[in-house]
């Protein structure tokens, strides 16, 4: 049997000395537990929780039971329950995919391991490998208007409550609010995304759509922006999917293949003022290709490697350095920075978490026990 937790230990024997025939007048109990919990692996997830289960409502009885589901406190997991509309769940190649995008990341861990466990949980629909027991299909929407509201009411009638301080919430869907957005996380960090590149807008999705979108809003739930920092899109020095020039079609390497996952290298900043066409990407850029935008709103792909130098200004030259470019194409004149995604993953967004922050628990007056004076009422 797993030890209770403390909290419930203190109401057990409040009630033990209520039932022992005390008069006096129980002492009120405070309305609110503080716990700073401690999180070895900083994925927000305490380590009394990945170690022992997650009680939610402090009853003794564990609701999430996070061992079980392969938590480790010493390194970093993400949990994501996945609810879908009919034909748009992932394939599990896809899954397999966004898996390898986490377990492969650059991010180390108190074990001497590498990578980020990410536990996708599509209920029974694919498999033993990816049922954690709480994804399942919900009534076809093809337009969640308004998004955030239809959203919420989707999560709160089929997402367990005692999961929210463990699990990311989200849907694979059509579209939503009268539009053809790709996806929505409604807040940066958050614990809730939906995934939308369905028919109603012809998407035509393909692993590729699904796995870069996906990763995507989910890099939204843990503080990335369309810029790293700040939300400057089409940064030619930003190689993330977080990106909308690699969203979609991956980010380019040098080599030919495409990576799917968030930015692991910062290259030089550009400033658009009198960007050095000579520098390309730095020395950074060597294991990649990049996109940028020409004066007449198109989109420019280098041919080879970014650390050679490339025509920012799209004038047939690459030896320009001192002549203005808008090179991400958003028509202001700005110092484009880059960012290493994986160095700056905010854990815990939403109510995701308890980690290193002090966290409120539900309140003691909650969770009150029946009490002796009821007791006897009874009789
Ligand atoms: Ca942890
Ligand atoms: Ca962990
Ligand atoms: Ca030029
Ligand atoms: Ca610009
Ligand atoms: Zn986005």
């Amino acid at each position: 049997m797993r030890p209770r937790p403390a909290l419930f230990a203190v109401l057990t024997s409040l009630a033990v000395a209520a039932l022992a025939g005390s008069h006096a007048a129980a002492a009120p109990v405070t309305d609110t537990t503080v716990v700073a919990a401690t999180d070895t692996d900083g994925d927000s997830l305490p380590d009394a929780w990945e170690t022992n289960g997650y009680d939610a409502n402090g009853d003794g009885v564990v609701d999430v039971d996070l061992p079980a589901m392969g938590a480790n406190p010493k390194k970093k997991d993400l949990f994501v329950e996945m609810d879908y509309m009919s034909g748009r769940l992932a394939s599990t190649a896809a899954l397999d995919r966004i898996v390898q995008v986490f377990s492969t990341a650059p991010v180390s861990n108190p074990d001497g391991s590498t990578g980020i466990t990410i536990h996708l949980d599509a209920g029974a629909a694919r498999g033993t490998k990816y049922d954690l027991g709480g994804g399942n299909e919900v009534a076809y929407d093809d337009d969640l208007n308004p998004s955030a509201t239809q959203t919420n009411a989707l999560k709160a009638a089929n997402f367990a409550t005692a999961r929210k301080a463990v699990f990311h919430y989200m849907l694979w869907g059509d579209s939503y609010d009268g539009g053809c957005s790709s996806g929505q996380a409604f807040n940066i960090p958050n614990d809730t995304f939906i995934v939308t590149v369905g028919q109603k807008c012809n998407w035509n999705a393909t692993d590729d759509t699904n796995v870069g979108t996906f990763v995507h809003e989910l890099g939204h739930n843990l503080g990335l922006q369309h810029g790293g920092a700040d939300g400057l899109n089409y940064k030619p020095n930003y190689l993330s999917v977080m990106n909308y020039s690699f969203q979609l079609g991956g980010v380019l390497k040098s080599d030919g293949t495409k990576y799917w996952g968030y930015s692991n290298v910062q290259p030089t900043s550009i400033n658009e003022a009198r960007p050095d066409e000579t520098a390309g990407l730095g020395s950074l850029g060597a294991g990649y290709r990049t996109s940028w935008k020409c004066p007449d709103g198109k989109t420019r792909t280098t041919t080879g490697a970014a650390n050679q130098p490339i025509d920012w200004n799209c004038d047939g030259d690459t030896s320009d350095t001192t002549t203005a470019a808008d090179i991400n194409g958003d028509k202001t004149t700005s110092v484009l920075i880059a960012q290493n995604n994986w160095a700056n993953l905010v854990f815990g967004g939403g109510a995701v978490g308890g980690g290193t922050e002090p966290r409120t628990k539900t309140p003691a007056s909650e969770l009150r026990e029946l009490t002796h004076e009821e007791a006897l009422a009874l009789h």
